[in-house]
């Protein structure tokens, strides 16, 4: 056990004092200290390669080495930057990376994190950057060796947190939001109620596949077939254009705020290139709510303006709970590439399962 101001102490030490990341449930306790953070001390990126890029930026301008925060399964994302720009034989930029450590070694997880947790430290070490793993306090020794080191080789170095490290003394306070009072699980509920048999759903990373599975066992909705995407954070509306654009079947991709934000050209594709099968909804909650409700930038967005300039034929927004039924009707008849907000509350379903058996789950899908 950690508790964060130890960490941040030894980060304060170092001149650190800049952070930069992609919220994760493990690291959610420094989140609640990040929150309190100006702008120009702390970013929630919109993934993982331009929270790294934001921290090489910051070292150009100060010398002083960022902390680049993340979950493991984002290290993909961030490799692009870090290989080619900030590595050691490229332009050789210190960072330091507090990455969250899904899966690890004899840690029971999910199938997505089971695979990436057990690579992590091979991926570390094939990128040549130092680590070391965060347990207990006298950790913090070895991250202030592996900064001040980074200080002088000019190297990535980073720190492994599990799951249930860092505690903290400073209370969560989650503020919703949106001003909304609809929730996800009532938007899913009706619309499994009105799409047809043959439909297909492709759903978003974290709450939102979760939610539509327990949906469909508790209230016994079997209409269509879902295929979650457990993993692939930003990536279900382009499985939904290649899905869409090989079937006559009509596709329905459930997005979230953070995710549609994490990789936000594929919009751009998807209108430009999608079918009229092809119905895009973004339930948006400005938050990251699977991971502990950080705030995300969707506030202000015009997605109307946006989607159409982009390509989608038709737009819809929900803001109140009475036009749900008359909405959802209304684009699930349209002609796509088609567009759906929905504005939502935060909170969600307790004791969410989690989908597992996905072999399953893909070869229903198929079927
Ligand atoms: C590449 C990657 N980065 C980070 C995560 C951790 N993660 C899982 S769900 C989630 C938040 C998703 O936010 P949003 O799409 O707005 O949906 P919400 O949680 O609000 O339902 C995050 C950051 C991940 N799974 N993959």
């Amino acid at each position: 056990m950690i508790f964060v101001k130890e960490l941040l102490a030894t980060l304060k030490k170092n001149k650190v004092n800049f952070y930069a990341g992609v919220p994760d449930s493990v690291l959610k306790n420094l989140s609640i200290y990040f929150n309190k953070l100006g702008k120009n001390k702390h970013i929630i990126a919109a993934n993982e390669g331009s929270a790294v890029s934001l921290g090489i930026g910051h070292y150009l301008a100060t010398k002083k080495i960022p902390c680049v925060y993340l979950q493991n399964s984002g290290l993909g994302n961030a490799i692009n930057p870090i290989i080619s720009i900030a590595h050691k034989k490229v332009y050789s930029i210190p960072l330091l990376l507090m990455i969250g450590w899904r899966g690890s070694y004899g840690q029971k997880d999910e199938p997505q994190h089971e695979a990436k947790g057990k690579i992590t430290p091979s991926l570390l070490k094939l990128l040549g950057i130092k680590y070391c793993v965060l347990q207990k306090k006298k950790d913090l020794t070895k991250l202030n060796k592996l900064i001040k080191g980074a200080y002088k080789t000019k190297k990535i170095v980073a720190c492994l947190i599990e799951r249930n490290i860092l505690k903290t003394d400073l209370k969560e306070n989650i503020s919703k939001k949106t001003k909304s009072s609809f929730l996800r699980k009532d938007f899913i509920t009706e619309l499994l109620k009105q799409i047809s048999v043959n439909s297909k759903i492709i759903s978003t990373t974290g709450y939102t596949s979760r939610e539509l599975m327990q949906i469909r066992k508790e209230k016994k909705l079997f209409k269509g077939q879902d295929f979650y995407m457990v993993g692939g954070m930003g990536h279900a509306s382009m499985v939904s254009l290649g899905f869409s654009m090989n079937s006559k079947k009509q596709t329905i991709c459930l997005d979230g705020d953070g995710s549609i934000l994490m990789h936000l050209g594929s919009l751009r594709t998807l209108g430009y290139l999608g079918n009229s099968n092809l119905k895009h909804i973004l339930l948006n909650n400005n938050s990251h709510e699977s991971v502990g409700g950080q705030p995300t930038t969707a506030k202000g967005i015009d997605f109307k303006k946006l989607s159409k300039t982009f390509g989608y034929k038709k737009y819809y927004k929900i803001l109140k709970r009475e036009n749900v039924k008359r909405e959802i009707k209304n684009f699930l008849k349209s002609e796509g590439p088609s567009f759906l907000e929905v504005i939502i509350s935060t909170g969600t379903l307790k004791n969410l399962s989690r989908p597992n058996n996905l072999i399953k789950i893909k070869k229903k899908f198929m079927e």
